[in-house]
């Protein structure tokens, strides 16, 4: 007969944390959110550590390149997306491994012969304003010129007016050559009084802008998640059958961890793919999953996994547990998976950090999945709102949208359809296509987010994330108690009524 387990499925919308004591040396300027990322033993440091306990999710509308290297600037990590070819996945993970703070590859370039109405559009598209003009249009082609909004009225000009007639051209402008540092290109900044200064090699080809804000911006960003050379740590997400040929690749990219993509981790194929990263990249680090409860979690370690990642069904665009019937409510794996983690390192001396994946609502759901027990939380509609995610940005009604779709839809598994020349096996989607509000640039909001967590943090009388396990008081609300916990009986002024 079927086992029917009495508890019933929690969810973190279901939970609050009671205060504890605040004490002085627990204000929210003095919390430590660095948290373990791969498996260490009790008598030696995390291999590898994150600065917050946060990292995008594996996923098309998420995790690229430009993303990856604005969270890795905040001190999190980005897993890039593997539903794409090998190649653009690798050359993503190189393109962060190659990522100078201060020297950005731009993004809004045009050619000559293109018109204002292009660099209208360009703007838009990308929110930049400084436009770099090369003879093929591309960020790596011939630099002809500069455009920025000094360069056009638009009251004036017509939409129609080239690119040749406005640009500053390069004879005007002032380069720094490819190879010199920030420091000597902020002097040249500084005093030139420039905005940006673009670098080029020796055939004028562009390679980078330095933007005055950006060294400002670098000075801002402590927490910064370095590898041991210095650069910019990433992660890629794989898939259980094409791994022999994609780790390879990424590894001559120089990945730093890798992470097994799937909704359900608890499967055969799960554990080859990890033995075989495993049993031929020994000094490469790989995170399995999703799993929901304990025996899921100790297949996947005695697979062989380095981290093991938490949830089914949580997801904002999943609609998994709609579509099979299978899922747990985000909370209860959560706690019942910290329990067997617990259970494991008590035993055998080896802790292997869990990541709650999913679900994720309001920032302090973040504090209750760390005081539940995860190590550090995955998150992909909070990240798919800002600038750096890879999706269009579109304009409904009043207000602006960036567009979100599951991995598991058709959308996101069309590039593998078309890959294995129309052989798919999709019979039904596991999730949808969706938009969420455009929130702006990462930094600005993940800077909110990190402050109300360490707010919370303080309030539960915790100074890091293992205090945080030890003393966090959870309590279950009632449907009512949370209609008492948002505004209530008042008229809010800015709604209508
Ligand atoms: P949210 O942060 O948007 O709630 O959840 C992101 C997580 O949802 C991903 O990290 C992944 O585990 C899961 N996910 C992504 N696409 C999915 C589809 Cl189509 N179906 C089920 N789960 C999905």
């Amino acid at each position: 007969m079927a086992i029917i387990y009495p508890e019933v499925s929690r969810t973190f919308s279901e939970f609050l944390l009671l205060p504890n004591l605040t004490t002085r040396d627990c204000t929210p300027d003095k919390i430590d959110l660095t948290t373990p990322l791969v498996k260490f033993s009790k008598d030696e440091n995390p291999p590898m550590k994150l600065n917050i306990p946060i990292v995008s999710a594996i996923m098309q509308s998420v995790s690229n390149d430009t993303l990856a290297i604005a969270l890795a600037r905040c001190g999190g990590l980005s897993f890039i997306y593997c539903s794409q070819p090998i190649e653009s996945q690798a050359e993503m993970v190189r393109k962060v491994k190659k990522h100078k703070s201060g020297f950005v590859v731009s993004d809004s370039n045009v050619s000559p012969n293109q018109t204002l109405r292009d660099v209208l559009a360009i703007k838009e598209k990308t929110g930049h304003s400084t436009i770099a003009v090369t003879d093929d249009g591309t960020a790596n082609g011939k630099l002809l010129g500069i455009i920025t909004s000094r360069d056009y009225r638009l009251s004036r000009d017509p939409l129609d007016k080239k690119v040749a007639d406005f640009m500053t051209p390069f004879k005007d402008l002032v380069v720094g050559r490819l190879g010199i540092t920030l420091s000597e290109a902020n002097d040249i900044i500084w005093e030139n009084k420039l905005n940006c200064l673009p670098i080029v090699d020796d055939e004028q080809r562009l390679h980078y802008l330095v933007f005055r804000k950006d060294y400002d911006d670098h000075k801002a960003n402590p927490e910064q998640l370095m590898d041991s050379k210095k650069r910019l740590m990433v992660g890629a997400g794989i898939n259980t059958w094409d791994y022999k040929e994609r780790v390879p690749e990424l590894v001559k990219a120089e990945v730093d961890v890798l992470c097994v993509d799937s909704s359900d981790g608890f499967t055969e194929f799960q554990r080859d793919t990890i033995r075989y990263v495993k049993e031929n990249f020994p000094e490469i680090k790989i995170g399995g999953g999703n799993v929901v409860d304990k025996e899921g979690f100790m297949f996947l370690v005695e697979s062989g996994a380095d981290f093991v990642k938490v949830g089914i069904g949580g997801g904002s665009i999943c609609i998994t547990r709609e579509q099979k019937g299978i899922g747990r409510g985000q909370a209860s794996a959560v706690i019942e998976v910290a329990k067997a983690r617990d259970e494991y390192f008590e035993k055998t001396g080896i802790y292997i950090p869990i990541c709650s994946d999913g679900g994720i609502v309001h920032d302090y759901h973040i504090v209750l999945a760390l005081a539940m027990g995860a190590d550090f939380v995955m998150m992909g509609r909070y990240f798919a709102r800002f600038d750096e995610s890879p999706t269009k940005k579109v304009k409904r009604g009043n207000n602006y949208v960036k567009e979100y779709w599951g991995e598991g839809s058709n959308r996101a598994r069309n590039w593998q359809r078309y890959d294995l020349g129309g052989n798919s096996n999709l019979k039904f989607e596991e999730g949808v296509d969706s938009y969420v509000p455009y929130a702006g640039k990462l930094k600005d909001n993940l800077e909110v987010t990190l402050t109300k967590i360490r707010a919370t943090m303080s309030s539960c009388g915790a100074r890091n994330i293992k205090e945080l396990y030890q003393k966090a008081r959870l309590v279950v609300v009632s449907s009512t108690s949370i209609i008492e916990g948002g505004a209530h009986d008042v008229i809010l002024k800015e709604s209508d009524y």
